[in-house]
């Protein structure tokens, strides 16, 4: 590593690069635009920080490197480990575990043997990396486990944990086998986030209840004398980088493009989605179908677009779900489709993040229905787009985003007939309904974006982290 050491260090499963072959055939690097990478960045040019996490593929562990302004270094996944850490435990254990068991979660213990040796070794890069009373940031739920290891190897460090996705109630959380050393791995943290005040709690009535330590309101007293907090920070989005993007002429020019090619219709119904099982996809296209099946939309007036970015396709629920959509798309076209006018365009691919912009712009109604997610930030860059205060959004109660955004029409997805009605509604609000609800999520998406985020999570670290630790810089300062 050659005695490089960092004053920050951001540990998650991505980088946020990908390894990609160039034209010439040999390696190269292409940033991967998330949402982290613009909630991170700020804080990593703030201070000498350093990104660990998985490039993607089973290259062979590489030296750090620097790129586009920041160093990363990536660790290396085998094939077994991409099989049973990540898609195993990660992917089929965690993640319907934490989402309301929208699908049913799998218990093997290989798969969590796994866990327990990548979160060792994302554990040990991070000790090897960090400066003398470093602070590091460890992501999400593949990495649960890091903050304790990483404690054992480094008590000098302040340690932050933060969870993208719900934390679920103890009723549900209780059924992990391994239940006690997840709370106990992410306890090793100086602070936990959330995105929500629920979810903080349902962490902290479980640490009471299963680990057995003392708490009070946000706070867990350890034997050892450490304190821990959990505390909510929901996540946002670069809204003046969105706002920007959808006014520029080139996404204002594609996005006339767009609805000119979907034959000028009177309206345009947007989803936007990884195609995965939380985010009701086929709930709301099932909605959407029987509003025009019973007349009440026209497919002569309106269109629905669905974008499904490919994701997790080597886990077999995620290939089931691909058929159901697919079945049910080509079933409501050849319903109430004609020729040059289907009821339902399906984009089964991802974008950049400028035709993402555009079609936020071209759609009048956007539809956000998952049974369960941390935040949603589609809903949010919907919003951030939306610059002339127009733009219906319909959006589940059971999304994060929901308690920001309480001018959306909100909707139970597991409700199909409310979840028409809403959809109704938006389609047939007038103008004025309209603008006054996109005004009032404007004001809270602009003053609430990702900067603010990160900004207050790095604060509040620094506030509880232990005592001498060096202080670590949140960025911008304006
Ligand atoms: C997890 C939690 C939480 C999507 N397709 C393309 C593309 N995207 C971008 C979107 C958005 C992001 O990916 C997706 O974020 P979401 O929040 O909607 O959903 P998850 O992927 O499930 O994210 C979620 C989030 O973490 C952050 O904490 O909000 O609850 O589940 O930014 O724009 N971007 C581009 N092309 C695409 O095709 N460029």
């Amino acid at each position: 590593m050659g005695g490089v050491s960092y004053d920050l260090v951001i540990v998650a499963n991505r980088l946020p690069v990908d390894r990609v072959e160039l034209a010439d055939g040999t390696k190269g690097w292409r940033t991967s635009p998330g949402g982290l990478v613009t909630a991170i960045e700020p804080v990593m040019r703030a201070n000498h920080g350093v990104w660990i996490g998985w490039p993607g593929g089973t290259d062979p562990e590489l030296e750090p490197f620097e790129s586009d302004g920041m160093e990363l270094a990536p660790m290396s996944m085998s094939a077994q480990d991409i099989e049973e850490f990540y898609e195993g435990f990660s992917n089929g254990t965690l993640w319907p575990l934490y989402h309301d068991l929208v699908a049913k979660p799998e218990f093997h213990r290989e798969w969590w043997d796994s866990y327990v040796r990548v979160n060792e070794r994302f554990a040990e890069k991070a000790a090897s990396l960090a400066a003398e009373g470093a602070t590091v940031w460890v992501h999400d739920y593949q990495l649960q486990l890091v903050p304790q290891m990483l404690r054992t190897l480094r008590p000098d460090l302040r340690i932050g944990f933060y969870l993208h996705i719900p934390f679920p109630p103890a009723e549900l959380f209780q059924q992990l086998p391994w239940r006690r050393q997840i709370l106990e791995g992410l306890l090793g943290a100086d602070l936990v986030g959330f995105q929500l005040p629920g979810a903080a709690q349902n962490f902290v009535r479980l640490v009471r209840q299963r680990v057995g330590h003392k708490t009070h309101r946000d706070l867990v007293y350890l034997p050892d004398g450490r304190t821990v907090r959990a505390a909510p920070f929901p996540i946002s989005i670069d809204a003046a980088g969105f706002e920007e993007m959808a006014r520029s002429d080139a996404v204002r020019f594609r996005s006339a493009e767009i609805r000119e090619a979907l034959g000028r219709p009177r309206k345009v119904f947007l989803g936007v989605d990884r195609l995965d099982y939380t985010k009701g996809i086929y709930a709301r296209l099932r909605a959407f179908a029987e509003l025009m099946g019973e007349g009440h939309i026209d497919v002569e007036d309106a269109v629905f677009i669905q974008v499904a970015v490919p994701s997790r396709e080597q886990v077999e629920q995620y290939r089931i779900l691909r058929d159901e959509i697919e079945r049910l798309i080509g079933r409501i076209n050849g319903d109430h489709g004609r020729i040059g006018r289907p009821a339902v365009h399906y984009l089964h691919s991802s974008y950049p993040r400028e035709e993402m912009a555009a079609m936020y712009r071209a759609a009048d109604v956007m539809v956000v229905t998952p049974y369960r997610d941390g935040m949603n930030l589609v809903a949010k860059e919907y919003v951030a787009c939306r610059y002339e205060d127009d733009g219906a959004l319909v959006l589940s109660e059971f999304a994060g985003a929901a308690d920001e955004l309480r001018q959306a029409w909100l909707v139970n997805p597991y409700d199909i007939n409310g979840m028409k009605s809403a959809l109704l509604e938006a389609y047939q609000a007038d103008d004025k309904e309209v603008t006054r609800r996109m005004k009032a999520m404007r004001k809270q998406v602009t003053q609430h974006d990702v900067k603010a985020w990160a900004a207050s999570f790095m604060t509040e670290l620094s506030d509880v982290g232990g005592g001498h630790a060096k202080d670590v810089r949140a960025p911008g300062g304006e």
